[in-house]
């Protein structure tokens, strides 16, 4: 058809075939583009139909297609009719950013008389009750009604977490171009990343030039705000952390990681008010624009809410204070009412229908309870119903990746798990096949929490917690034998590097002997483990990708394979085989389309592939093969796929 194609153009009819008719007639080439884009995606949806979704659901279940029925989806422009859409609004906070710069942003902030919010249906959310599969296109069809609806929120966390290595480990997505989509859309809103201070949005630490370079990308490509923590309350940890994010140019938001009960201080030692209160003081002195804090567990209840935040907002009356939590127990509404009562300024939420449980307080409750308040958030209610229709479509669309958790769990308030890993522990002891031990899961949790000595829980350092019980449920340990057999135990990795003090320093430090046990002759690191690695060699590495890849590597690219060297090459590869499946249609990219069915999938500007699955033959013996017929564009189109089964 190229052929035919360049011998029928009128330049070619004409006779215009001169040198330059490489350079004049573009539009062939770009057809090549598209022609190769449309082999690809055709070669991807061959694949689905043949072979099923390599996508492993929370379950567990490796092909998708025969389980999940394709869900009904309505348009979302029928949803959200009160909003307007025909372009992104243009009024907001993030504006004050922009033109005033982080200080007069956190001011305002300050200054406003009710409560903001900030969303998080595009990050915590999803990570905490979809294992982070969101994917862009859904966040972008309701990017620009969001512009509107939200306009008066604080932010909209989109960014950073888990969201970084899944949106290239099991999405096939560039978490660079996700922020740059969703910039376009929405020109007004803060957005907002959860960065894991040292670990940036890894699992480990990362040499000190690594952290730099990623939040100065983070910031050219449309971040905002930057929440900063360490999951072990590590100052050290921290201050390298809130440093990047200031070279950065970004807001700072530090955060403390919320545990233990400061209203039952007897029970948790540690982590009493004067421990936050003074961790705080250090945080402040880091010279921080917003002080966060961040119950990833969701264990602040309303009283502990009232002394910590009424006792920050004494302490600190300029500092602007946000709080984030989970619903596990369900008792995050109200703790979100009290925080706002004793002075909170900004409180998390999420979408109704993308809230409670695992994830956030719900949007609409919390803010129809403070606007009965004078503590208004600013956002009507009916904008918050029309984007809630749409959501409530779009969980369906990812039912697959539900986890089989239908209620509350005030269990929460003794194994502190935080939201993102409980459904995600549960989900990993049924794949090691402890999924009838779940109960011994989570008392092997509070025990192994003891035997590192009572730390804080939240990414990696929850890893840490999460391996070492399944560790000891799977080989039927007790508390007590596991520091009897310390000395000869295989830990788990994770375990050895904790104690080894890759992390940083938990509070309180190290539990000895236990420490020396495990980690014996190996090496022992009592600062900040960043301070003693090499710079990363940024020009070799991206010469290296470059002679892989190809010239289209980019300094982002070169940034997510600093923290993720082997996902970034999957991700890589399997766009060279099937291209960029951004704009595919979730409910095609996770499951067969039906026999008939018209896919309309936009690929450049203003362009549109409409496929259509028509048959697919049955394997041929010999080489293995099927046949999968499409019609793209009303043309046949005839794709061969290995069928693995
Ligand atoms: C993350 O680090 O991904 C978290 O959500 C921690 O709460
Ligand atoms: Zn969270």
């Amino acid at each position: 058809p190229f052929l035919f194609r360049v011998l029928s153009h009128p330049a070619f009819v004409e006779g215009r075939t001169w040198t330059t008719f490489i350079d004049d007639t573009p539009e062939l080439f770009n057809l090549v583009t598209s022609q190769n884009r449309a082999q690809k995606l055709l070669s991807y949806l061959g694949d689905l139909a043949v072979n099923g979704s390599s996508i492993k659901g929370q379950q567990g279940e490796p092909g998708l297609r025969e389980e999940i029925p394709i869900p009904s989806f309505v348009d979302p422009k029928d949803e959200t009719k009160p909003l307007d859409t025909s372009k992104p609004c243009e009024t907001g906070w993030r504006n004050i950013i922009v033109e005033k710069g982080p200080e007069a942003f956190a001011k305002a902030v300050r200054d406003y008389p009710g409560v903001l919010i900030m969303d998080t249906t595009w990050r915590d959310a999803h990570q905490s009750l979809l294992a982070t599969r969101l994917r862009t296109i859904d966040m972008a069809n309701i990017a620009r009604e969001t512009s509107h609806a939200l306009q008066n929120a604080y932010a909209l966390e989109c960014w950073g977490g888990a969201t970084f290595d899944v949106a290239m480990r099991f999405l096939y997505e560039d978490p660079w171009e996700r922020l740059r989509t969703l910039r376009k859309l929405v020109p007004n809103i803060p957005f907002q990343a959860l960065v894991r201070g040292a670990n940036a949005v890894g699992y480990t630490s990362y040499p000190d030039n690594a952290i730099y370079e990623f939040s100065k990308k983070a910031v050219e490509n449309g971040l905002d705000i930057f929440r900063v923590f360490d999951s072990l309350n590590y100052i050290e940890n921290m201050r390298l952390g809130i440093d990047a994010a200031k070279k950065a140019g970004g807001v700072i938001e530090a955060a403390i990681c919320y545990t233990g009960d400061v209203a039952n201080p007897k029970g948790h030692g540690k982590y009493t008010l004067e421990y936050y209160l003074e961790f705080a003081q250090q945080l402040v002195d880091c010279g921080i624009h917003v002080l966060a804090i961040k119950d990833m567990a969701g264990l602040l209840k309303p009283e502990a809410a009232t002394l910590l935040v009424g006792a920050l907002r004494k302490k600190f009356p300029d500092m602007p204070i946000h709080v984030h939590s989970h619903d596990t127990a369900g008792i995050s509404v109200s703790s979100m009412l009290a925080c706002a009562a004793a002075g909170a300024d900004v409180v998390d939420v999420a979408i109704d229908s993308m809230s409670g449980m695992t994830s956030q307080p719900s949007m609409g409750a919390v803010c129809s309870a403070l606007e009965q308040t004078k503590l208004g958030t600013g956002i009507s209610y009916a904008n918050i119903q029309a984007l809630n229709l749409y959501w409530s479509n779009v969980r369906h669309l990812y039912q697959c990746f539900e986890a089989n958790v239908r209620s509350s769990d005030s269990g929460v308030f003794e194994h502190e798990m935080p939201g993102g890993q409980y459904t995600n522990l549960m989900f990993q002891s049924q794949q090691l096949g402890l999924s009838g031990q779940w109960k011994a899961v989570v008392k092997a949790y509070i025990e192994a929490n003891q035997l590192c000595g009572d730390i804080v829980k939240v990414t990696p350092s929850s890893k840490v917690v999460g391996d070492f019980a399944q560790f000891i449920v799977a080989n039927k340990l007790t508390k007590d034998e596991v520091i009897e057999r310390a000395g000869e135990l295989d830990f788990p990795s994770s375990v050895v590097e904790f104690f080894q003090g890759f992390l940083g320093q938990p509070v309180g430090g190290f539990p000895e002997p236990l420490r020396s046990k495990i980690i014996r002759d190996k090496q022992r690191i009592d600062g900040r483990p960043g301070a003693g690695m090499e710079p990363y060699p940024f020009a070799e590495v991206r010469e290296q990708l470059v002679e892989k890849f190809g010239s289209s590597i980019t300094s982002c690219d070169v940034a997510s394979y600093s923290m993720y060297p082997k996902v970034f090459e999957e991700f890589k590869e399997f766009t060279l085989k099937y291209g960029d499946l951004s704009t595919l249609p979730t409910r095609y990219f996770l499951a067969k389309p039906p026999v008939g069915e018209e896919i309309a999938v936009p690929i450049d500007q203003g362009k549109t592939l409409l496929i259509k699955l028509v048959a697919v033959s049955p394997v041929n013996a010999v080489t293995g093969m099927r046949e999968v017929l499409f019609e793209l564009n009303g043309e046949a189109r005839l794709v061969q796929i290995e069928d693995k089964s």
